[in-house]
């Protein structure tokens, strides 16, 4: 496997996901109606993408991949070997070229996707299961017709600032299609987070972004009295 691409051209990015005993793992379980789910980040965590590679055979996966811009991006092949537990291994990608880090985006509870607008109620407390729930709209409106996308209306990838650990986020079952999508996150520590909301509405996938700030039960408790909550 190379690591090294070149930025804004995509390439056909091949891996295999090597077991206890040395070989590829080529039996899996299917989780979110995929076997693998491959997350792929800048270092900066300003870009992100949520891909599904295909099994080429042997134990080979094989996804195209582009890399936008110049720069450190991180791997996340998310999985579950049949019969064992669920996975999450990383590894780093690099786009040649000279670039700049952008500073992580300020901690706030809305974010606009092209037309939509994405708010995030609830807060991140660590070592604790955290009820979180997105509402979407649409030019003001809420949105109850949400599509469902690999067997949910929701799904979120949560990651540390810093060291991109990686959080693995449960929706709640819903029958409603909208307009809030609920999950339960667990954080292992205060910091900063970053959240990616893949959501589908008009047959296209959608990508909601935040920063959201994970701090003790009773610093968050204070901070919901300031704002009058
Ligand atoms: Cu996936």
């Amino acid at each position: 496997m190379t690591n090294t691409v070149e930025p804004g051209k995509a390439t056909d990015f091949r891996f295999t996901v090597t077991g206890p005993d040395g070989k590829p793992v080529t039996d899996y379980a299917v989780e979110h109606e995929k076997k693998l789910h491959f997350i792929v980040v800048s270092r900066d965590l300003g870009s992100f993408q949520h891909l599904h590679p295909e099994e080429a055979g042997g134990g080979v996966w094989s996804v195209p991949l582009t890399l936008p811009e110049a720069g450190v991006y991180r791997a996340f092949a998310d999985f579950k070997p049949t019969g064992q537990s669920g996975l999450t291994l990383g590894a780093d990608l690099y786009a040649s070229g000279a670039f700049q880090a952008k500073p992580l985006p300020a901690a706030s509870r809305t974010t606009k996707v092209g037309d939509y607008t994405v708010t995030l109620d609830g807060d991140l407390v660590p070592g604790r299961s955290s009820k979180l729930t997105l509402r979407v709209t649409k030019d003001g409106k809420p949105v109850t017709d949400l599509q469902p996308y690999l067997g949910a209306y929701g799904h979120l990838v949560a990651l540390r600032a810093g060291d991109l650990a990686y959080l693995h986020v449960h929706p709640e079952e819903s029958k409603a299609a909208g307009p809030e999508i609920v999950f339960f996150a667990e954080v292992p520590s205060t910091g900063d987070y970053r959240l990616f909301l893949d959501f589908k509405h008009g047959e296209t996938v959608h990508t909601a972004d935040f920063t959201a700030k994970a701090q003790t039960a009773q610093t968050a408790h204070d901070d919901d009295e300031e704002h009058g909550h």
